[in-house]
């Protein structure tokens, strides 16, 4: 499906996924889509903006999501509203996915997701009724240690209900970063090369071997949330790791549980960052290369429906900085590879070779469509690739789409009598991801400053004593940070949030970096517990606040105009 299709939705599914902070344009279509007459279903524990225009918003309580989409299939299956021809046809496992959601009747699921049993069937016969229904889902599926497991049941909800392969329908992630489908389609993962083609498997091995003239390795890397084991725990001496070249990438900040990061990148022996900003994780670095950013370079990114785009550089880089390609070419023929192009459709032209799925995406049709969504196996300039993926068939080796759920397991860290409120960590509209790019624009920095806010529900504010505004001490086991308190009934009594933007109010300082979900390796960013603490002495807690803020600064050698460095 493409992007442009959620307007046309009649029903959106809107799970975990707070479009209006952190993809406003998409959230356009979503409000349009609703002018146009679509019912929305909201899953989220803070009533966003999506919960706020919705039909129904199941406001559950944070890492339950697999019971509430179990409890949904429970409804559709036993109230018969199931598209069982499209099931018999299209589907494998439906057997062994009953069995599981049986069990997860509404007011089982009320007990775990705290979202009365009533709204769970209205939810579930909306979804089932609707002519087609599209799910968007994000990072509040993802960031747990439970998360693909909700991915795949998700998709089992799309499935039993057929809706695959049709306009507006299917599931849709919505991908985070512009480019974050293309690092992946590029092969910037620890178990692929470009194309999604294994590193394990010996034909394709062979294939890039050839390609590059060299001998590569068959073993699976690192997955970035594994380096502070591999680090800090590892006994093996053979699966140490001793060095860690870090780009586009912010650990000290962006990772859970920055006291671990801190110590992990302390204990490297060699750290080298390349960015286009100072940032915190540089502070470690031993050496660090300055790169051109997204409007000084050429490039292709991929949204997040499989489509390839052009970028173009519209600003002369100072003579000092190279592009991040040429730095990989550069230090490559240091190490005694030498890699040399021209440019970057060089670059693109083997990549496309080497990959049968993006093969027909030469830029010659990406310049002439604007936009080509892979699979593209032929170079006739009449194939523009593919808008669904799943059409008439699966893309799996059988054809068939595969029904998967699994019992609910809770978060990690649940909350105690010593850190009694839940503590999750989200976007905010006006910054980005670590804050560099925009933490380094004044206009930007004018809207919203250090050190960010917690987020809680007006209840808990009054037992505390605490205001609007106050700055609070956020604590648990693992780490502290200081923030100001943000009253609102956006969200539920006993929950917390805060965005993961802010360098002095960093809420990674309490995060937890050991519960990954098993296959994507992602952290539970969305789930441990905290207490928040009054800050008596506000003046000073203010002074400590700024002073850490403006030494930060001083140090990445920020400097705003008006300002000393
Ligand atoms: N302005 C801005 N835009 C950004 C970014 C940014 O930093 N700033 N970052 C970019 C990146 S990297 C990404 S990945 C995307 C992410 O974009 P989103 O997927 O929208 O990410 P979040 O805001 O982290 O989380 C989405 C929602 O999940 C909800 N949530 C929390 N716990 C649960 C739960 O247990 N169940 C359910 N169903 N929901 C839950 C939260 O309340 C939140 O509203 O945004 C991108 N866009
Ligand atoms: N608590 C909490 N933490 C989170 C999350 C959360 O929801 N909660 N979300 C997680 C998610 S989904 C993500 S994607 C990560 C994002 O976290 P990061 O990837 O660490 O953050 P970004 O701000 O996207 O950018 C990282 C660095 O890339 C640099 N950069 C930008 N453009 C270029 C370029 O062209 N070349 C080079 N070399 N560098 C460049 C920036 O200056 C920045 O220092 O954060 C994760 N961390
Ligand atoms: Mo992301």
């Amino acid at each position: 499906m493409g992007v442009h299709e959620i307007e046309d939705a009649k029903l959106i599914f809107n799970f975990g996924y707070n479009g209006a902070d952190s993809h406003p344009i998409v959230q356009r279509r979503i409000v349009r889509a609703k002018q146009k007459g679509a019912t929305i279903i909201c899953a989220d524990p803070r009533v966003t903006e999506a919960a706020r225009i919705a039909d129904v918003h199941l406001q559950l309580k944070g890492g339950t999501n697999i019971a509430l989409v179990n409890a949904m299939c429970n409804v559709i299956y036993n109230e018969g509203l199931v598209d069982q021809h499209f099931i018999d046809t299209m589907s494998v496992d439906y057997d062994a996915f009953v069995e599981i959601i049986k069990k997860y009747t509404p007011e089982y699921a009320e007990t775990i997701c705290k979202v009365p049993a009533e709204l769970i069937r209205k939810a579930a016969r909306m979804y089932a009724k609707a002519p087609s229904a599209m799910i968007l889902y994000g990072m509040g599926v993802c960031q747990f240690g439970q998360a693909v497991d909700v991915v795949k049941a998700l998709g089992s909800l799309a499935l039993m209900t057929g809706n695959y392969g049709k306009p507006a329908s299917g599931i849709g992630p919505v991908r985070g970063q512009n480019n974050v489908q293309g690092a992946c389609d590029m092969g910037a993962l620890p178990n692929n090369y470009p194309g999604y083609q294994n590193v394990t498997n010996p034909d394709v091995q062979a294939k890039f071997e050839k390609a590059w003239g060299v001998k590569l390795s068959n073993k699976v890397g690192v997955p970035l949330t594994h380096v502070p084991q591999r680090v800090l725990e590892e006994k093996d001496p053979a699966k140490k790791l001793h060095a860690y070249y870090i780009f586009g990438e912010d650990p000290a900040q962006s990772d859970p549980d920055v006291a671990e990061i801190r110590e992990t990148l302390e204990k490297l022996d060699f750290v080298i960052v390349q960015d286009i900003f100072m940032n915190k994780t540089a502070e470690f670095a031993d050496v660090i290369l300055p790169s051109t950013s997204w409007n000084e370079h050429d490039g292709v990114y991929s949204c997040c429906d499989r489509g390839f785009q052009r970028i173009r550089k519209v600003v002369e880089p100072p003579s000092t900085v190279k592009t991040d390609w040429e730095i990989i070419c550069e230090i490559s023929t240091a190490m005694g590879y030498k890699m040399k192009y021209k440019n970057t459709e060089e670059i693109w032209n083997e990549l496309i070779d080497l990959c049968p799925n993006f093969a027909g995406a030469t830029y010659e049709k990406i310049e002439k469509y604007g936009c080509i969504q892979w699979p593209c196996r032929s170079k006739d300039m009449n194939d523009k690739g593919t808008v669904f993926l799943h059409n008439g068939k699966f893309a799996t080796a059988d054809g068939k789409g595969k029904f998967y759920t699994a019992e609910w397991r809770p978060p990690q860290e649940l909350e105690n009598e010593e850190y009694p409120l839940s503590f999750s960590t989200v976007r905010e509209v006006g910054h980005y991801s670590v804050r560099t790019m925009t933490g380094n624009c004044r206009m930007l920095r004018n809207l919203e400053d250090e050190p960010g806010w917690i987020q809680m529900n007006p209840a808990d504010c009054e037992k505390l004593h605490i205001k609007h505004g106050d700055l609070v001490k956020v604590m648990n086991k693992r780490g502290w940070c200081i923030t100001r308190c943000n009253a609102t009934e956006r969200v539920a009594k006993g929950a917390t949030y805060m965005t993961y933007q802010w360098w002095i109010g960093c809420c990674n300082e309490l995060t937890i970096g050991s519960n990954l979900d098993p296959v994507s390796n992602t952290p539970e960013y969305k789930y441990c517990n905290c207490r928040v603490e009054k800050i008596d002495d506000q003046a000073a807690a203010w002074d400590y606040v700024n002073n850490e803020y403006k030494d930060l600064r001083s140090r990445m050698g920020i400097k705003m105009i008006g300002e000393e460095a």
